[in-house]
């Protein structure tokens, strides 16, 4: 079928989707342990999204991602050992320590980083866009962003310019039923919330978000036609998150019945299914465990590396100089 990833490419997205949820249940693990700072937004459950969404992207493409951006980055191709050193702060992370988890950012690679405003990563691939369409090159723009963050003001802001100036920018809706601890249903009087992109004369493609094929197919639609010019599109992958808004979340709000129904419908799982026929369980197993490894000896290794070194005497004659 047109847009379909190959084996190869669901292969490399079923690895990625287990190195993100190691990469989760690590991180869940250590705060119980009281060994992580801040809040961390735990993606379990959405990973398909953030994979499948990327996964036809080119290094040159540019995303620009949420605070709950773990598998957005996985997806577009960076490290998980230097993703946790940052998470951690250390100074082999992506940014030297500096970001922490929600800022996580290589442009080398095209993420252009998570953002902690929730909707200010909208506008800006929109100007991403912009800048491509100015410079006259195929490279297009991506923006994953939360049903919460589609509430926002800048959305429909940056979804108006990017429809009247038909930017190469492609909207991905990762919705997974909250904002913060807020049902989509006290938050938009629509369920479909990409119905609103008939208003910015856009498509929009809705799709299971739980399923990395069908994730992969919507998008690659979108990104195929961004690139050839036509402008941007947008697809509502429709997910659940399994763990709460932050490892500070107190919970309550989520029914039991709910959390299970979707954790039936387990991403990896699906993926599992998918490719057991074509490449066999035994080698599906051991892609699962060594990916599993790589993220436990990434661990061990973050954990072990050095902080930022911080000379105070020059920093503060920097400051002095300057002031
Ligand atoms: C501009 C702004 N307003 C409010 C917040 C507080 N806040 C952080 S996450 C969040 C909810 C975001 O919901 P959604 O976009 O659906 O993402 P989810 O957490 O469900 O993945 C809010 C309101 C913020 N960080 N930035």
């Amino acid at each position: 079928m047109k847009n379909s990833p190959s084996i190869d490419e669901q292969i490399e997205m079923y690895r990625r989707m287990i190195v993100v949820r190691r990469l989760e249940e690590g991180l869940g693990a250590l705060h119980k342990e009281g060994r992580t700072r801040g809040p961390i937004h735990r993606c379990d459950g959405q990973e398909a999204v953030g994979v499948a969404a990327t996964a036809m992207l080119r290094e040159t493409d540019l995303v620009t991602s949420t605070h709950r951006g773990h598998a957005h980055y996985i997806g577009k191709g960076l490290d998980v050992y230097p993703v946790i050193a940052e998470i951690f702060g250390r100074d082999t992370g992506y940014c030297g320590g500096r970001a922490g988890h929600m800022l996580i950012a290589d442009a080398s690679k095209g993420m252009i980083g998570g953002n902690a405003i929730v909707g200010a990563g909208i506008p800006a691939a929109t100007g991403m866009a912009l800048s491509n369409q100015i410079l006259g090159n195929d490279n297009v723009a991506m923006c994953i962003f939360g049903d919460g963050a589609s509430q926002t003001g800048i959305c429909h802001e940056a979804m108006n310019m990017a429809g009247l100036w038909k930017l190469p920018v492609v909207f991905v809706l990762e919705h997974n039923k909250f904002g913060l601890t807020v049902p989509t249903a006290v938050q938009s009087p629509v369920d479909d919330i990409s119905i609103r992109a008939a208003g910015y004369g856009m498509p929009s493609v809705i799709v299971d978000g739980n399923d990395p094929v069908a994730v992969y197919r919507a998008v690659a639609g979108m990104v195929e036609r961004a690139r050839r010019g036509e402008g941007p599109g947008m697809v509502e992958a429709k997910t659940y998150r399994w763990e709460g808004f932050s490892t500070s979340d107190m919970g309550g709000y989520q029914t039991p019945e709910e959390i299970a129904a979707w954790k039936a419908r387990d991403p990896i799982r699906i993926a599992f299914e998918a490719l057991k026929g074509e490449v066999g369980e035994a080698r599906l197993t051991r892609i699962d465990e060594e990916a599993s490894e790589e993220v436990r000896a990434a661990f061990e290794r973050a954990l072990s590396d050095p902080f930022p070194a911080f000379d105070y005497h020059s920093a503060s004659a920097a400051y002095s100089e300057v002031n």
